[in-house]
């Protein structure tokens, strides 16, 4: 949903960044092209099983490292085992390219080694909690394309208050490194039907680009 006046970028906290209409609508549609093909596998896209048994409302499909609760792996050990997809390296290109925009600075060596891709529906969430499988404090980069979503950016030590609630759209870029690394953070709830009908997407992706450490 495009605004009528342009939406700044923002500090969230320190080193959360959040920068309205980063992606332009040609390469949302590249990236929703590239989610499409990735979410064939060879892992294909699913709901990730938790450990006690429920599946997250969300679906995932990941490069570079899959990720499965609570640890990375090469191969998808919890769906079928196959090996993950590469990272491709125009992605780890647009992660620095997202730094350098969200911090003012270009870090050449920063090389994101996993990608979450999660698809949401109408009806999907994502509870609080942190990214901390990395044994790396690098910056995560976030991408949103398609509906909008309530994000919540919350503080390093809980679940519970102060935090900052956030309305995602489709292009917007969210970079959390520095202090805010390790901080929760959840998707409340996604707005349906808000995205561009020309993205021929019905429903939120979101991709998360992490270094590993690994
Ligand atoms: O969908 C989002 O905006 C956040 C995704 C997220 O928190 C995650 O993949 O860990």
């Amino acid at each position: 949903m495009s605004s009528l006046l342009p939406r700044e970028p923002v500090v969230v906290a320190p080193g959360a960044v959040h920068v309205p209409e980063w992606l332009d609508p040609e390469r949302q549609r590249d990236v929703v092209q590239a989610c499409r093909e990735w979410a064939q596998g060879p892992v294909p896209m699913r709901h990730t099983r938790m450990p006690n048994g429920t599946q997250m409302s969300v679906q995932t499909v990941c490069l570079g490292w899959h990720w499965m609760p609570y640890r990375y792996s090469r191969t998808a050990d919890d769906v079928g085992g196959a090996p993950v997809a590469p990272f491709p390296s125009w992605l780890a290109g647009l992660g620095r390219d997202a730094v350098e925009t969200a911090y003012g600075e270009r870090d050449e060596s920063y090389e994101p080694d996993a990608a979450l891709i999660n698809f949401y529906d109408s009806t999907a969430k994502m509870g609080m909690h942190q990214d901390k499988e990395e044994q790396s404090s690098a910056p995560v980069v976030s991408l949103s394309i398609g509906d909008s979503c309530l994000f919540r950016f919350g503080n390093t030590e809980s679940r519970g208050r102060p935090w900052t609630d956030v309305r995602l759209e489709s292009g917007d870029l969210f970079v959390f490194g520095g202090p805010s690394r390790f901080a929760y953070h959840g998707v409340m709830k996604t707005f349906s039907g808000t995205a561009d009908s020309a993205l021929g997407l019905n429903g939120r992706l979101n991709i998360t680009l992490r270094v590993t450490g690994l």
